[in-house]
Formats: C-alpha cells, structure tokens, sequence
C-alpha cells in the first residue's frame, strides 16, 4: 500500500459503536453511505503514497455495526467527481443508497466482519459506512491514517506541523520507537 518507509500522519481515532441504530442495514435495504471527500490526485497517482487501517479490537460479528463498501467505488466516484455539478451536489449531500446510487455501479456492498486483532484498510473515496449494530457487543475499532515518508525537507516540513496532527501531552510520553513512528525523530 505505501512505497518505502511510512509515518503514522495524525492521532488515531478509536470509534466505538453501540448496539441501536447508526446508518442503517444491509438487510433492510436501508443502509446509507458516504465518502470522506474527494481528491484532485488521482486514485492511481496517489496509490502508494498513503494508507487508512482500522484495528479491530474485539470480534465484529455479521449485522454487529461492521464497516460495509462498495468495493472498486472510488474509481467510479473519481470519474463522477469530474463532473461540477455532481461535486456540488455531493458536497451539499455527501450520501449513497441502493436507490439513490450512481450509474454504472454495481451496488454490491460488502460488511466487511472481522475477528479480534484484524485490520481493514481502505481508501476514503470509496462508498462506505458503518451499519446498524443489532447486537448487544460494542463494535470497537480504531483509525490510523499513515503517509509516505519524503525527502528531508518534507519531513522537516511535517515535524513543523506535528501539534496540530498530534495530542501534545501524547507526544511528550513517547518512546522512542513510538517518536519514529510519528516522524518526531
Ligand atoms: O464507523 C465507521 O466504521 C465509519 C466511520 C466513517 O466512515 C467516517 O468517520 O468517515
Ligand atoms: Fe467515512
């Protein structure tokens, strides 16, 4: 996923889920998703530079509040988004469901259920959302965005930055290993 060596880029973000309600379900049909946004680099010219992965912390079973995409829908998306209008009507309504849905995709999400300890990575492009969690069990996960190490000057650039990215009083009680990970050694 990343060429050569990597940095964490920013704060993890660990994401719990209740049971009850969150963007709908698969079975039901109802299921709502959403893209974190749109890039101007294309999908295969940024591909290799950086990488989302979410860490599963405990067994996400099937209907449990699991992550669920639409695989390969960034590229369609990436198309889509060439289109103004289609960008301000996303931007305005950042939302996808089985009815409202994009010409020539083939509406096939998938939940992605994973045990203790797995990890997922995906691109943000891509159509995706958490689903409903009908169980009793917690859904718990945690983000962590990395990003290609550059030449010096980029990382000096990014050491300059790392407060805004990073919680102060974390970056004080780092080890070592932990302060090479961030990109503050
Ligand atoms: O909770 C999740 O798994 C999805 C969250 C998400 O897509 C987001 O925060 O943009
Ligand atoms: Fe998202």
């Amino acid at each position: 996923m990343i060429d050569g060596s990597f940095r964490l880029s920013a704060e993890p973000i660990p994401v719990v889920t209740f049971f009850g309600k969150v963007c709908g379900c698969l079975k039901n049909g109802n299921w709502r998703s959403h893209t974190d946004g749109f890039s101007n680099t294309p999908f295969l010219e940024r591909e290799g530079s950086f990488a989302n992965a979410w860490l599963t912390f405990a067994d996400i079973e099937p209907s449990g509040g699991a992550m669920t995409a639409v695989p390969g829908s960034h590229y369609l998306i990436e198309k889509a988004a060439a289109d103004p209008q289609f960008r301000a009507e996303k931007e305005k309504n950042n939302a996808y469901t089985a009815k409202d849905n994009l010409d020539g995709l083939d509406w096939n999400p998938e939940e992605i259920a994973l045990k203790a300890g797995g990890v997922f990575f995906y691109d943000g492009q891509v159509i995706h959302s958490a689903s409903d969690n009908l169980r009793q069990q917690p859904r718990l996960v945690c983000l962590y965005n990395f990003t290609q190490k550059g030449n010096q000057e980029k990382e000096l650039n990014a050491r300059q930055t790392i407060h805004e990215r990073f919680n102060s009083d974390h970056l004080k009680m780092m080890d070592d290993q932990m302060k090479q990970l961030v990109g503050l050694v």
